[in-house]
């Protein structure tokens, strides 16, 4: 007779489903033959390409030995294997650590210091750098991977079989690390759990309604939360296909829309298509969703698209800490201006400075609650601690109000940041490199409204009386050198002093309103 209760069966089946993998596993298409990857031509990658490559991966990071927990740091251009090599580690219990191909060779320091990655994952351009910044490192494995496939990973696998036992983790076990920048200027790493990915990814799949048939048309990068979970864990739950583009490009976007019935972007993306007068109602015709995130989708923006195509942007929002948190409705009114309401097992509220919850319409600081919040920072518990509150909210830096019926609008951020074309950047950390710079006395660095990029970054500078042959350019040739090209402001200017407070705080807000006009 079997016993009532079996603790030990229970917990490994609880266990073994943990795996992030194991829950995209169990709905893959019956068929494995079944295309899960189109590349731009038409051929495409199958469920059991997916099956076999990722398997490839585990068994090769593992056999050099690396261990559960240990890092996989990638920096690589986006591919099919790049999101092979992702499914690879989680496989393997390995955290994955994606990071921006545009980092240069400071930024890439700092994360391999923090991180302490047992491998690194490249382009093959970038071998040699890596190899030097190894060097003063305990890092042993560096490997390349190109978009195009090839690389020292991938002949190294090739005599490999696509064989693997996905490995058991507990639902709290990191499977991946983003890092994402702070106020300090000093990025950190969020640890974000096989939990954490699953819960979020099946509120999104079930809130809108991912349907057989449906084929998502993916141009955003694979380093970052949206374009990495938000986008390729639905159609993972799906068992569908997605069309996977190198990168956003307004043509190939139209060529490829008829083919799509999903498609995810930034702001960006929606002006860039608008101000392309051949998108319209012919290129969406078998379109069901559009969404929009990681920055404010404007009004304007949503009313234009819904007078050329006849259908509206479904706006959410979210952050790499804690995944997505709302989403306007895919039945019911999609409101502009609103991110819609919480997901399924997401508690938002929003709070004045003593963290008590104001009216409906008040404008507070919005807090979130949930399997999706992230376990903390990397290697930081008491910044971790800082950010929770008693009861157990993250304090997210948004400046938010919610209205009678539930709906949220982001109103603006306490934190000192910029959003650019989605991309974050925080002022901090541009004025730590700017402050370097021979002949900068100090800096602000702030973000104006931008058309395409929606903010765009500008510094304003104060130099030293022997500095006055510095200029514009030799300001930005000299960012460039150190840092990603997205970071690096579209303008510089030079002024005497900068306004500051009786606290000697700068008064960005006062430069905002100063510079707003420009890019316009
Ligand atoms: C590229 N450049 C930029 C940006 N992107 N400058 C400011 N802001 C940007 N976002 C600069 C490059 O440094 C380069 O300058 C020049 O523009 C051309 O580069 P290229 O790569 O060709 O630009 P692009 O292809 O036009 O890229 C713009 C883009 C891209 C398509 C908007 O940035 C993009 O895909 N953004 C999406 C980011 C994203 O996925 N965010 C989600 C984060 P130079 O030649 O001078 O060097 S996740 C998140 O935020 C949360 C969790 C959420 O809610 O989703
Ligand atoms: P990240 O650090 O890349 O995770 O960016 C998260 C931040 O992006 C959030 O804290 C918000 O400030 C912003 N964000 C994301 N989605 C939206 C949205 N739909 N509207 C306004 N801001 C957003």
């Amino acid at each position: 007779m079997t016993p009532p209760h079996d603790p030990v069966k229970k917990t490994r089946v609880r266990i073994v489903k943990a795996n992030l993998y194991n829950l995209f596993r169990e709905r893959f298409p019956e068929s494995l033959t079944d295309a899960f990857i189109e590349i731009p031509g038409g051929d495409y990658l199958s469920y059991g390409d997916l099956e076999r490559e990722s398997a490839r991966y585990a068994t090769f990071l593992t056999g050099l030995g690396l261990k559960p927990g240990d890092r996989v740091a990638v920096q690589i251009e986006k591919s099919p294997q790049a999101l092979f090599l992702y499914l690879g580690c989680l496989r393997a219990g390995l955290i994955y650590l994606p990071l921006n191909p545009a980092y240069r060779r400071a930024e890439m320091e700092y994360y391999l210091d923090d991180a302490e990655p047992g491998a690194v994952i490249c382009r093959s351009s970038d071998l040699d750098g890596m190899h030097e910044l190894a060097r003063t490192r305990a890092l042993q494995h560096i490997y390349s991977l190109d978009a195009n496939g090839q690389g020292s990973l991938t002949e190294a696998c090739q005599p490999i079989d696509g064989k693997y036992n996905t490995c058991e983790v507990a639902p709290d076990d990191i499977a991946v690390l983003i890092y994402t920048s702070g106020t300090t200027g000093r990025p950190k790493g969020a640890m974000l759990t096989h939990a954490n990915l699953y819960t979020n990814a099946l509120a999104l799949h079930q809130a809108w309604g991912w349907r057989a048939g449906d084929v998502l048309l993916h141009a955003l990068p694979l380093f970052h939360v949206h374009g990495l979970f938000v986008a390729c864990h639905c159609v993972l739950l799906n068992g569908t296909k997605m069309i996977l583009l190198p990168k956003f490009d307004v043509a190939t976007i139209i060529s490829s829309l008829p083919k799509a019935t999903v498609f995810m972007g930034v702001p960006t993306f929606y002006t860039r298509l608008l101000a392309d007068p051949a998108f319209g109602r012919e290129t969406c015709r078998h379109m069901r969703l559009f969404t929009s995130g990681s920055a404010p989708l404007l009004v304007q923006t949503f009313d234009e698209f819904r007078a050329r195509t006849g259908l509206e942007i479904l706006e959410r929002y979210g952050m790499t800490e804690t995944g997505m948190n709302t989403s306007n409705p895919l039945e019911g009114p999609r409101r502009p201006g609103t991110v819609g309401t919480p997901l399924p097992g997401v508690s938002v509220r929003i709070v004045d400075e003593r963290e008590a919850e104001v009216q409906a319409d008040t404008v507070g600081q919005l807090q979130v609650k949930g399997d999706n919040v992230f376990k903390g920072y990397w290697r930081l518990p008491e910044k971790t601690a800082e950010e929770f509150t008693a009861d157990g909210y993250f304090r997210t830096g948004d400046l938010a109000r919610k209205d009678n019926d539930g709906y949220v609008s982001i109103v603006g951020r306490a934190k000192d940041l910029i959003i650019s074309g989605g991309l974050n950047i925080y002022p901090k950390e541009i004025e730590s490199y700017l402050d370097k710079i021979d002949g900068v006395l100090e800096s602000a660095v702030i973000g104006v409204p931008h058309p395409d990029f929606g903010e765009a970054v500008i510094a304003i500078i104060v130099r030293k009386p022997e500095g006055t042959s510095l200029t514009e350019d030799g300001v930005i040739a000299a960012l460039k050198n150190l840092i990603a090209g997205f970071k690096v402001p579209k303008q510089v200017f030079f002024v005497p002093g900068l306004p500051r407070n009786t606290m000697g705080k700068v008064q960005k807000n006062l430069l905002r309103d100063r510079y707003a006009d420009l890019s316009s």
